[in-house]
């Protein structure tokens, strides 16, 4: 499908400015903004972008929004999302196809980051019945001590280009079933994905009588438009997905005025295969995780760390399969590399490979890959041998570049995978129970995700997604992140005739 009957089918077609607050498409004074396609450079949309001065009407109208949504009851909130992810199934092939054309994902990633926003809209649906509180015994007599969840408030999401509709979704559906609206700023190399996601979701807000429309707004900007986010009083929860420049930024403003962040920044995942791994089922996963998305996640393998007694062979047969990696146009069937994001991306990798090379790396397989269409950038997934420490090593580049690390004990990997300053996603191929359970033990990795046998990337939603250390701490998606998105009461209600002080104090008036 062309790009043009994508943005008929999805409403985004006739959107011309970036400011869109439920049903409003509100004018804007902002630059122009130019949209196209990785691939080849097709023109895809052009809309006026919000400033960071628009983002206080989008603030004023979630405010309003949130007064009667929050008393709405949750399961209620829950069938608003339940019709969301049909919504979504039934678009599912179209949304995906703009995935593909605006950031470049083979057709079958793109699906399945759809794919994943209809789990996390599962998910919400059955959490909008179980936002449990806790019932605590009180040292009391006849006192109950209790819990309860309540709706937080307008939610910011700040989010990245390479997850552009199932990053916002994780949060978007969350944040909707716990009684908030949602403010999104995407990146401004996807607003079409952010615009059409809000179309999909305005279609069955628009049949809901309790939900206002103002529940969801996008603010297509710069960063003033993020800082402004950040800054907002009217946002109690701000959760921005991206560099670790930029995750600093937003936590120092958004923590200055006492807010709430929820960060998930930059990664630098490592996979350790030892001896007793089977190699067949570590090559796969390594391929998949250190190449798929055109190594643009942020759980993307940068890292391998490889036993010294298997490392020659590893690299051999890593170096043919990389050869003949199909890469090229996203949307043709075969592919399983497309371009990076833009030619700023493909800079970054060209310059990380000379620095690796200046800093002890040997490069195999690297370089531009030029029968690709034109005005795309694409290269060629690329195999470095280097120490753990070199500077490159220490850095997440944005770019399918793999680094091979050798080790000889075990506890020397367990160091060198914690050995950065960044702490998604890590792994571990082996076979021997002891080694699998100390990696995912405390003294193992230092990770937010750590798996066996699995390669880093292609985390399912029904987990808590993310990292430490300078990943920035924050849970997304599943297990209990939902509770990001609300506030905790606690009641002690006294149903006996007394008052007695708790710690046993006295503090009887004499009459
Ligand atoms: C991201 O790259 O920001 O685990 C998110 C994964 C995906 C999500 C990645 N489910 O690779």
């Amino acid at each position: 499908m062309r790009p043009n009957e994508i943005l008929k089918q999805l409403g985004v077609d006739s959107i011309e400015s970036g400011l869109v607050i439920g049903d409003a498409i509100t004018p804007t004074v902002g630059e122009t903004l130019e949209v196209r396609s990785p691939i080849d450079g097709t023109p895809l949309h052009q809309l006026k972008m919000a400033t960071g001065e628009d983002v206080a009407r989008a603030v004023d109208a979630a405010e309003s929004a949130f007064l009667q949504w929050r008393k709405v009851p949750a399961p209620l909130r829950g069938e608003l999302i339940r019709r969301y992810g049909d919504i979504l199934r039934t678009h599912k092939a179209t949304l995906g196809a703009l995935v593909s054309w605006e950031v470049g994902k083979v057709t079958s990633e793109a699906e399945g980051e759809v794919q994943e926003m209809i789990d996390i809209c599962d998910f919400a649906v059955g959490l909008s019945r179980q936002l449990y509180g806790l019932t605590i015994a009180s040292e009391r007599p006849s006192h109950r001590l209790a819990e309860q969840w309540h709706p937080l408030g307008p939610v910011g999401i700040i989010s990245a280009f390479n997850f552009p509709v199932a990053v916002w979704c994780w949060n978007s559906a969350l944040a909707l079933v716990c009684g908030d609206p949602v403010i999104w700023k995407p990146s401004e190399k996807a607003p079409l994905c952010a615009l059409a996601c809000h179309q999909l979701l305005m279609k069955v807000i628009r049949d809901f009588p309790e939900a206002p429309a103002e529940l969801s707004s996008v603010v297509v900007g710069l960063k003033d438009a993020g800082e402004a986010i950040a800054s907002a009083r009217g946002i109690p929860l701000v959760s921005a997905t991206g560099s670790v420049p930029m995750g600093k930024a937003v936590g120092a403003k958004v923590g200055a005025r006492l807010g709430r962040s929820l960060l998930e920044l930059g990664g630098n995942n490592a996979m350790i295969v030892t001896p007793s791994a089977d190699l067949d089922l570590a090559i796969r996963a390594i391929v998949f995780s250190a190449v798929g998305t055109a190594g643009q996640r942020c759980t993307t393998l940068r890292r391998l760390i490889v036993h010294e007694s298997l490392k020659d062979q590893l690299v051999s047969k890593l170096q043919s399969i990389y050869k003949s990696l199909p890469i090229g146009n996203p949307l043709e069937p075969d592919t399983l590399v497309g371009p990076l994001i833009d030619e700023a991306a493909a800079k970054a990798y060209d310059k990380t490979l000379e620095k690796a090379g200046e800093q002890g790396g040997t490069v195999y397989n690297g370089g531009r890959y030029t029968d690709g269409p034109a005005n795309g950038s694409y290269v060629r997934p690329a195999l470095i041998e280097i120490g753990p420490d070199a500077e490159v090593v220490q850095t997440e580049t944005f770019a399918p570049i793999l680094y091979i690390i050798s080790y000889t004990t075990f506890e020397e990997a367990i160091a060198i995978q914690n050995g950065v300053p960044q702490g998604l996603s890590s792994a571990i191929f082996t076979n021997d129970v002891r080694e699998a359970e100390m990696f995912c033990g405390p003294a193992g990795s230092d990770c937010g995700i750590a798996n066996v046998n699995i390669g880093t990337s292609g985390a399912e939603i029904g987990g808590a997604f993310g990292g430490e250390k300078e990943t920035g701490g924050g849970r997304e998606s599943g297990s209990d992140s939902w509770k990001n998105y609300m506030r905790r009461a606690t009641n002690t209600i006294n149903y006996s005739t007394d008052l007695p002080l708790a710690q046993g104090i006295k503090f009887d008036l004499k009459d």
